[in-house]
């Protein structure tokens, strides 16, 4: 593909070109390499799951039909996509285990942070049922981590953050169904072992077993990792940052924060600010921090830290020749940035003892030493600026300011000023009355296989013009960003009751008005939504179920993101994806997700009132989407 073939961001396509000018190969290249799918794989047809096989079904009827031990192609299908739903729930959960254990050191004196938002961690407590009265902030922080590291050991009853954060009216469906999750890490070696030979052959209860992988990521992942991360580091409130490639600094050295957990890269923006006068011995003028991926979301809604790339791009930071050092925690990180690397001076640092790249250097990150790996590191990018090559920097121009930092706290401060006894009111009415057409959820990611931002871009401009709300997070976010969507031009993209209503609320918050697209930070983030429509549900007494409200993963290409799409399922939220979750070798499960079989009442629509919508045209998916809110509309009676 031509650069403006592979993304719609020109300066990506102006990097993409000096790469290939220069030979150095990305993943847009390596993409088109792969141009030509495995069938099998991409129907979800083959099993590797133990040494009978691999086995493999041919997705157009012709050979056999079973795998040596008998798996048909829906019990191969299932167990394809829980295998995806493991990788995605581990994930998140093992980001708000480590959240967890560093909470617990700084309440007991042993790692170096501090505790910047008291009124939430007490918030937390009370909604944890734990005991505040005459205990001390570190008492209270203590017992919050613990009760959080209890989600990853108890045995019975269930997730203590789905007691605290879980909607009653979905909880009752889960409850039914047997599928609350009782322990991240006994829910992931259950799932594990039913999806290993000779374990779960039953499709059904294959899908209901991603539906608990759905809830374990969202409960000990997401909602878990927010609560802590806002208590370690501040809830977000509104903050203005600059997106683009063109954040890196020629006359500074360049530090890009890549990855998901902010325990270290926090301390990188803290150490870099104490070293400032160093770097101006080696004839830098500063030290700039970018970011990227999600580290890099984490980063803009509470520091304002600007933001450089998301995913697909990541290694075109590099390519500027003007970073001194990439930073790596862990998720969504390419190994190709080292290869990359090596063709300029910067050092690629990874970070987490299970998160290396051959040839990186390693700087072990626990949160005991926090000062000392992010000092270590700050100091090494100053060295390596004067191995930078003038002759090779290319930074692109002009950058797109925006506005992030809105937490459910930071929405409800806002319209507290028309209503402060019931500051979800004026949102509700807008809806009831139709300014706010529904809410959508923007988010997932960009995959270098699909073309940079048009699906993420397009899917919300259509939905802005139908006056739909769009709250947005992950690497959807720096798309929309980029766009305006994030900044008063983006009103231009909203209908008439939208636009409006954006301009009231943003003179509330200090602004011209509200952007379009509400930035609720990183992909854990995805908890945000779900309290926002999770306290307008108990407003309404209604199930979440009812509310008009879709999700939207346009350009995923992450496990996590299928995993974040069924959490939203399980509270009977639609979820549109726009690349193929590579289910299609069984007509069951397929089926069974999206809602088109006959018996309806064993869909993921007539269990949990939400289904999986698949359409890569963005355009179209939009449509749907709208048909759907609608719907939704019309059942409220609104
Ligand atoms: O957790 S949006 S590409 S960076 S998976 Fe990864 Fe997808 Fe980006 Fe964040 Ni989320």
């Amino acid at each position: 593909r031509e650069p403006e073939e592979v993304s719609k961001d020109t300066q990506v396509q102006q990097m993409l070109a000096v790469a290939r000018s220069r030979g150095i190969e990305t993943a847009f290249d390596r993409a088109d390499q792969m141009a030509a799918r495995c069938p099998f794989g991409s129907a979800g047809l083959c099993c590797r799951s133990c040494l009978e096989g691999p086995c493999r079904i041919v997705p157009n009827g012709s050979g056999p039909r079973r795998g040596v031990c008998g798996s048909d192609a829906d019990t191969l299908v299932a167990r394809s996509l829980l295998n995806t739903m493991i990788q995605g729930a581990s994930g998140h959960a093992e980001h708000g285990r480590e959240v967890a254990m560093a909470l617990l050191k700084t309440a007991e004196g042993k790692a170096p942070y501090v505790i910047r938002d008291v009124g939430k961690l007490m918030r937390v407590a009370k909604g944890l049922n734990l005991e505040i009265e005459g205990k001390s902030i570190n008492e209270v922080a203590k017992a919050v981590a613990l009760t959080a590291l209890e989600d990853f050991q108890k045995h019975e009853g269930v997730m203590n953050w789905i007691e605290y954060r879980g909607h009653q009216k979905s909880r009752e469906i889960w409850d039914k169904l047997g599928i609350t999750p009782v322990n991240a890490h006994l829910e992931i070696a259950k799932a594990v072992t039913r999806n290993a030979m000779g374990g779960d052959a039953d499709p059904l209860n294959l899908l209901l077993g991603s539906v608990t992988m759905g809830l374990v990521d969202g409960y000990s992942g997401l909602h878990l990792s927010s609560d802590l991360q806002d208590i370690l580091f501040g809830t977000p409130k509104a903050v203005k940052f600059n997106y683009s490639l063109a954040v890196l600094d020629e006359k500074q050295i360049n530090i890009a924060v890549h990855g998901h957990i902010p325990l270290l890269s926090e301390k990188i923006v803290e150490w870099a600010r104490t070293l400032e006068r160093k770097a101006l011995t080696v004839g830098a003028e500063g030290i700039n921090i970018v970011g990227v991926c999600c580290t890099g979301n984490e980063l803009l809604m509470r520091q304002g830290v600007h933001a450089a790339s998301s995913f697909s791009s990541q290694e075109l930071v590099i390519v500027t020749g003007a970073l001194e050092a990439m930073v790596v925690d862990i998720q969504c990180i390419m190994p190709g940035i080292q290869q990359v690397a090596e063709c300029f001076h910067t050092e690629i640092i990874t970070t987490m003892p299970h998160v290396k790249i051959p040839g990186a250097t390693h700087v072990n990150f626990e949160p005991e030493y926090a000062d000392d790996a992010a000092r270590e590191i700050v100091e090494r990018a100053i060295r390596n600026f004067a191995k930078r090559d003038p002759a090779k920097v290319v930074i692109p121009g002009g950058s797109v300011e925006a506005y992030a930092g809105f937490s459910v706290e930071q929405i409800c401060e806002v319209t507290a000023k028309i209503n402060e006894d019931k500051p979800l009111q004026p949102l509700i009415d807008a809806i009831k009355d139709g300014t706010i057409r529904g809410v959508a959820a923007v988010i997932g990611c960009t995959n270098p296989r699909e073309p940079q931002d048009i699906g993420n871009v397009t899917v919300a401009k259509e939905l802005l013009k139908n006056n739909v709300l769009i709250v947005t997070t992950g690497c959807a976010a720096h798309s929309l960003a980029k766009y305006g969507l994030m900044n008063e031009d983006g009103l231009e993209a909203c209908g008439d009751s939208l636009k409006a209503l954006l301009r009231q609320l943003g003179q509330h918050a200090g602004l011209s008005a509200l952007p379009p697209a509400l930035h609720m930070g990183s992909c854990v983030d995805n908890s945000r939504p779900l309290d926002l429509l999770s306290a307008i549900a108990d407003e309404l007494d209604v199930p979440v179920s009812s509310l008009p409200a879709v999700g939207s993963c346009p350009e995923t290409h992450s496990p996590k993101a299928l995993t974040i799409g069924t959490y939203f399922m399980a509270h009977g939220v639609d979820v549109h994806v726009g690349v193929d979750p590579q289910v299609s070798g069984s007509n069951l499960v397929a089926r069974t997700l999206t809602g088109s079989r006959e018996d309806k009442e064993i869909t993921m629509d007539g269990l949990f009132g939400g289904k999986l919508i698949v359409e890569s045209d963005p355009v179209k998916a939009a449509a749907i989407l709208l048909e759907r809110i609608d719907m939704k509309r019309k059942a409220l009676g609104i």
